[in-house]
């Protein structure tokens, strides 16, 4: 069970459709495949999305900081040592998403060594959760039309709507246009990603307050203080810190200073020992979670649904499992399959996928 080698491969498999948000977009999933190697034979695997405008990681970075740091910390513990290591990659700052696919492909190490899947091991509560799909900056008449195609195609019936653009109107016409073509057929809520002031945002949510919206999303930045407060006071649904909450402490600083009633759980920034760290905080604080995308490929899709699934309060909720329909390829052998708005985790030991080697060969960056 003793750790032998990290590897970190960069690969690139291009969007049919880009994301686009307020604080930036996304065109090729330009990420980092982490391969855990044991002395057994066992491969513990996960992957790693540079998000530069959120993180401020990049590809380069994260395989620089695994080769050349948590790799050698690592190297020779077990794959009991979870807290060993978490501990040995903590003395790293930052780096959420590099130290998440380690930790992540090391669960998957020791799920595959125990026989036995992740989402049993990490709480087994049930074994699907709701999707809920993310939709990008578009025209409303395209956003709706997507909409439709996922409610037509998957069953999807909860959208988050990316919000944040100038002038708000803009953003306020696409989720009125959503509500009127699905009436009480969908939930809706929406995010920010930081693009819009405390004021703006306050009013594009007065200009709303007939469309019943689920949730609102880091709609200002929390670096806002005051205004971040006052928003969340006069708001009447849960506002979700996302961006703004990469570790435990945030989570903390964020709701006891009122600036946040709820809080998004991403596999990609906290793993799985960190995030059942999150899940405990926000359970004890009493505050609602939705599982949230990092805009995953199907391996982080496969994470967030694993962890996700795991416990009652991370399922209550749709969980932002979708993003991986808008790239034009992925690199597992078997593809997650969306069907009657669900997702289903899989009963194979570790996370539950297996890497398609051609594919593999095919996107890799690094050859
Ligand atoms: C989200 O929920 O914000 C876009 C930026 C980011 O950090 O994550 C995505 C989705
Ligand atoms: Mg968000």
């Amino acid at each position: 069970m003793k750790i032998t080698r990290v590897e970190a491969i960069p690969f690139a498999i291009p969007y049919v459709k880009p994301l686009r948000f307020a604080s930036g977009e996304v065109h090729v999933a330009n990420h980092v495949l982490v391969r855990v190697h044991t002395d057994t034979g066992v491969v513990g695997v996960a992957e790693a999305p540079p998000r530069p405008f959120t993180y401020g990681e990049t590809q380069d970075g994260i395989i620089t900081v695994i080769d050349t740091i948590f790799a050698p910390a690592i190297v020779g513990l077990t794959l009991l040592e979870r807290e060993v290591v978490a501990s040995r990659l903590a003395r790293t700052i930052g780096n959420p998403a590099a130290k998440s696919a380690v930790d992540m492909a090391i669960w998957d190490a020791l799920g595959k060594t125990l026989d036995l899947p992740v989402g049993d091991m990490l709480g087994g509560f049930t074994d699907r959760m709701r999707v809920s799909h993310m939709l990008g900056f578009a025209e409303p008449a395209k956003m709706v039309a997507e909409a439709e195609k996922m409610v037509d195609t998957y069953g999807i019936r909860t959208f988050k709507v990316k919000v944040g653009r100038h002038p708000v109107g803009l953003d306020t016409a696409v989720v009125r246009a959503l509500r009127e073509r699905f009436c009480d057929e969908i939930e809706l809520y929406v995010d920010g990603n930081r693009g819009w002031t405390a004021a703006e945002s306050a009013r594009a949510m007065k200009e709303m307050s007939d469309l019943d919206l689920l949730f609102a999303e880091e709609l200002c930045d929390a670096a806002d203080v005051m205004g971040r407060r006052w928003l969340v006071e006069r708001l009447d649904v849960p506002f979700i810190a996302d961006e703004s909450v990469p570790t435990p402490a945030d989570v903390t600083r964020e709701i006891l200073g009122r600036s946040a009633t709820a809080i998004s759980i991403k596999t990609a920034r906290t793993g799985f020992t960190t995030s059942r760290r999150t899940h405990h905080l926000a359970e004890g604080l009493g505050i609602p979670v939705v599982m949230g995308n990092q805009i995953d490929g199907q391996v982080g899709t496969a994470c967030a649904l694993a962890f996700g699934s795991a416990f009652e309060l991370t399922s209550r909720y749709a969980g932002e499992l979708s993003n991986f329909l808008d790239m034009s390829d992925d690199l597992l052998t078997e593809p997650l399959q969306i069907r009657d708005g669900h997702l289903h985790r899989s009963t194979a030991p570790g996370i539950g996928f297996e890497i398609d080697p051609d594919k593999l060969e095919r996107y890799r960056t690094d050859n």
